[in-house]
């Protein structure tokens, strides 16, 4: 056999094997070691060039062309096979990076409004509606706006009635935790006042008061909201008027309501606020004590000596007002059995309850 014939059938034979080797290859970077392999300067190729000094001259320029030939012929191949293998590579990609857009969303906890907070922005929002002004003020008070601007003078039993936190050591004045929201209240008509403005005005009070008393029906911190109204010809018939809307619109219904004598100081007269039973509708049950009413709220004509103490002419002007503890009303619309729920802050009622 020829040389030239023995070197082209190496050159064949590398062909086919750098074929297969191309085809073969499992990743980009098995597939360019066979490149180096082949096609390299120390590659297969090369080795065969190597014998071609071997040949006479006037054969030469035919091996030659027949290794440029096998030459071309491998880049191609491996140009194709490189090119199909990132194909392959990033279909897989994309498929390992599917995302299936029918799948549930992830569930995430947005946490609850607390049914205290609820009550109050209920019960704010029917005053609101109604044309009363929201007002807020100190939950640090100091003993004329807490007690003695209320008709609360020093020796007064209610003084003692209200179990006061006193912080008497902490400040150069005696210093009280509001009992009531009534303190804001003051603090709204003096305000009202002061900026040269004449009744009417209408406000409600919504915030935290604290008393000293804790047991299954108390707590030492507690919510209020007090509303008051003063113009000229405040009667009695409006105090309940806009207590039989504001009792239905809170409860969701129609609900009869009925006014015991009482007594407060700030008030006069003062009446105790009965409500007919959510529950059994009037009937008889054990959360109305078998009276078919329920007590829900404090009230009354505001007493002349409290417009006085702000300024304000209890001749030509009168007004109503009434205060409610929100925790309770909270309670009863919602069937609450406890007090302590609301304190607890256990998530599982906070979630039942929550909105
Ligand atoms: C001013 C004048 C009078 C607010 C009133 C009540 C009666 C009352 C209690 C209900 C349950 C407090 O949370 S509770 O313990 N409140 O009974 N509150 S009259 O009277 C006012 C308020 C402000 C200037």
């Amino acid at each position: 056999m020829s040389q030239i014939a023995v070197m082209e059938q190496q050159l064949d034979a590398i062909k086919e094997e750098a074929k297969k080797a191309f085809k073969n290859a499992s990743d980009l970077s098995q597939l360019d070691q066979e490149r180096v392999k082949y096609l390299g300067k120390k590659g297969a190729l090369t080795e065969v060039l190597k014998g071609v000094g071997k040949l006479s001259p006037e054969d030469r320029p035919a091996i030659g062309k027949i290794v440029n030939k096998v030459k071309d012929d491998l880049d191609r191949t491996f140009k194709i096979s490189q090119a199909v293998m990132k194909d392959k590579l990033g279909l897989l990609r994309i498929e390992a990076e599917r995302v299936d857009v029918t799948m549930p969303g992830r569930v995430t906890s947005r946490g609850y409004k607390h049914p205290v907070q609820n009550g109050l922005d209920e019960l704010t929002a029917i005053f609101t509606q109604m044309g009363f002004d929201i007002a807020q003020g100190p939950e640090i008070e100091d003993e004329f706006h807490n007690f003695d601007a209320l008709n609360i003078p020093p020796e007064h039993p209610a003084r003692a009635m209200h179990d006061t936190f006193f912080l008497k050591e902490f400040t150069d004045r005696p210093m009280v935790l509001r009992t009531h929201t009534s303190p804001v209240q003051i603090r709204a008509m003096q305000r009202f006042l002061k900026e040269g403005n004449e009744p009417p005005l209408a406000v409600v009070a919504p915030g935290r008061v604290y008393r000293c008393d804790y047991d299954m029906t108390h707590s030492p911190m507690f919510h209020q909201v007090e509303v008051f109204k003063v113009d000229r010809d405040v009667s009695l018939a409006n105090l309940k008027g806009v207590l039989k809307h504001f009792l239905s619109a809170y409860f969701g219904k129609e609900l009869p309501i009925r006014l015991r004598p009482s007594y407060f100081p700030f008030t006069e007269p003062s009446a105790e606020v009965d409500i007919g039973c959510v529950l059994c509708d009037g009937k008889g049950c054990r959360v109305c004590k078998q009276t078919g009413w329920i007590e829900v709220l404090g009230s009354g004509m505001i007493h002349p000596n409290v417009l006085k103490s702000v300024g304000i002419d209890s001749d030509t002007y009168s007004g109503f007002a009434f205060g409610l503890g929100v925790e309770r009303m909270v309670m009863l619309k919602q069937g609450i059995p406890d007090l302590r729920l609301f304190f607890e802050n256990d998530v599982r009622f906070l979630g039942r309850m929550g909105s």
